[in-house]
């Protein structure tokens, strides 16, 4: 066991021989004059490594120290770099009931004796599957760099979003969705909002499979199975109908996959959007054909893996909402599940709105994008939080205003839940990102010059 520390640093430094990239068992970012030390473990020494850029560009000297080598602890080198240290702050992701972070409690009999010990503080931060961003780290160094010690370890994290949400119970159980889907999800809110005053046109599509037939069906409301080209005309056709029929506020609600906004069912949403037909259109888009195997759709963006696509799309995903913004129809909006709060109320909105409104729904799907069953909706997230599926709204074709407005995380966190962008080199990660940072930059452009 007294060998493992030598052991390990001695394989770091061939690894670094091989590959260039050195691993230690205690690594140091810009920790050299630092007066405050971040010490973590895993995942979170990214974002870590992050907010101690921020916090040197903004004239406070931050330091990371990363602990690789947890089991046995290099306690000697412990000592060693946070013995002068001003402040220590340690954020541990786990919780050990009665004890608290882990990392925190070792540190703290590390330092034992040490002479000119750092203001310790053990902070729990991220527990339960919380996201920390680079912001949260930023202000827990100001927080605590001048605070007194505490032996205790404290909770940080910010308390879950909690949804104002009463589900009406207009989607059953029993559908037959993919366990741990997002449409499902996403589906459960549109139906709620929409209430019963509605009748839906559903194209082929996983939207089609996951509601059923009558009298099976897992919607509440009279459901019309279309073709996939004709879905926008299926439901101008009945809100006609209903119109005639003196039924002018029920909602003619018409769910359709990418592949039936984007390609196939283009012709006839594009005819509706210029006739301005009175429709809730919302695509469900996982950025592919996925009930029929998961081949690429238009929609499904530059480099990804599909079906069709194995050595990833050559094209970008399609802009379907500027086709869109330029028919100028009232409301055009995009929405996530990772933001159900925002999802629900931008169908609310869209219900006040005569005309054609169309909604999109980021949807990370399971099997297409090779996403594990429990991480649809984290997926969702970081694909908001990296601007990869920005959140906005489109009024009129002409205002562009952002529900978030900001765009917080690379790529890399986005693309390292899904196997469909697993054989991504560098360069190709690269060129992805120049692909988000543009399309964000326009947008921005956009949702300014509107304001
Ligand atoms: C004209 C036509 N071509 C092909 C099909 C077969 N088909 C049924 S659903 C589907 C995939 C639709 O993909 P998308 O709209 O993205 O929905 P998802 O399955 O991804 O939810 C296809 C190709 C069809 N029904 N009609
Ligand atoms: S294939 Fe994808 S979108 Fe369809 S039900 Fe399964 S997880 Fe959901
Ligand atoms: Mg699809």
């Amino acid at each position: 066991m007294a060998q493992v520390e030598t052991a390990t640093e001695q394989a770091g430094r061939d690894w670094s021989d091989m590959t260039g990239r050195l691993t230690a068992p205690l690594e140091y970012y810009r920790a050299e004059d630092a007066e405050i030390l971040f010490v973590t473990m895993g995942s979170m020494c990214g974002t870590a490594r992050q907010a101690v850029d921020r916090l040197r560009e903004n004239g406070v000297a931050a330091g990371l120290l990363k602990v690789r080598l947890f089991r046995p602890l290099p306690i000697e080198t412990l000592r060693d770099a946070l013995a002068g240290v001003p402040c220590a702050i340690v954020l541990d992701r786990n919780y050990s009931p009665g004890m608290g972070g882990v990392l925190h409690q070792e540190i703290q009999a590390a330092l034992f004796g040490v002479q000119n010990p750092p203001r310790l503080h053990g902070l729990l931060a991220g527990v339960g599957g919380v996201n920390v961003s680079v912001e949260d780290i930023e202000k827990l160094a100001h927080d605590y760099r001048n605070a007194a010690q505490s032996m205790q370890p404290i909770w940080v994290t910010r308390r879950m979003e909690k949804i104002e949400y009463k589900d009406e119970g207009k989607f059953c159980s029993g559908h037959v969705a993919c366990a741990g889907c997002a449409e499902a999800l996403s589906m459960r809110v549109i139906l709620n909002e929409v209430g019963d005053d509605a009748v839906g046109v559903v194209a082929p599509s996983c939207s089609a499979v996951i509601l059923g037939g009558h009298p099976m069906s897992a919607a509440k409301i009279p459901v019309l199975h279309g073709t996939l080209e004709s879905a926008a005309a299926s439901a101008s056709g009945i809100k006609r109908a209903l119109k005639a029929q003196g039924r002018d506020d029920t909602t003619v609600l018409c769910l359709a996959g990418d592949g039936g906004t984007y390609d196939i069912g283009l012709q006839a949403l594009s005819s509706a959007a210029e006739r301005n037909e009175d429709i809730l259109y919302i695509c469900f888009d996982n950025e592919g054909y996925m009930n029929t195997g998961g081949q690429k759709s238009s929609s499904t963006p530059s480099k990804a893996v599909t079906g069709s696509t194995p050595l990833g799309k050559t094209t970008r995903k399609k802009n379907m909402i500027e086709i869109l913004a330029a028919h100028r129809i009232p409301y055009i909006a995009t929405t996530s599940p990772s933001h159900l709060s925002d999802m629900a109320a931008k169908i609310k909105k869209a219900k006040t709105i005569r005309g054609t409104k169309v909604i999109f729904v980021l949807i990370p799907c399971l099997p297409g994008w090779g996403v594990a069953d429990n991480a649809a909706v984290k997926t969702a997230r970081l694909g908001v939080e990296s601007g990869v599926f920005p959140l906005f709204e489109v009024e009129n074709g002409v205002d562009y205003t952002m529900t978030v407005a900001q765009k917080t995380k690379p790529i890399d966190g986005y693309l390292a839940l899904q196997k469909r962008y697993r054989s991504l080199d560098d360069t190709g990660r690269a060129e992805l990102q120049a692909e988000v940072d543009d399309t964000w930059a326009r947008l921005i452009e956009r949702a300014g010059q509107a304001g």
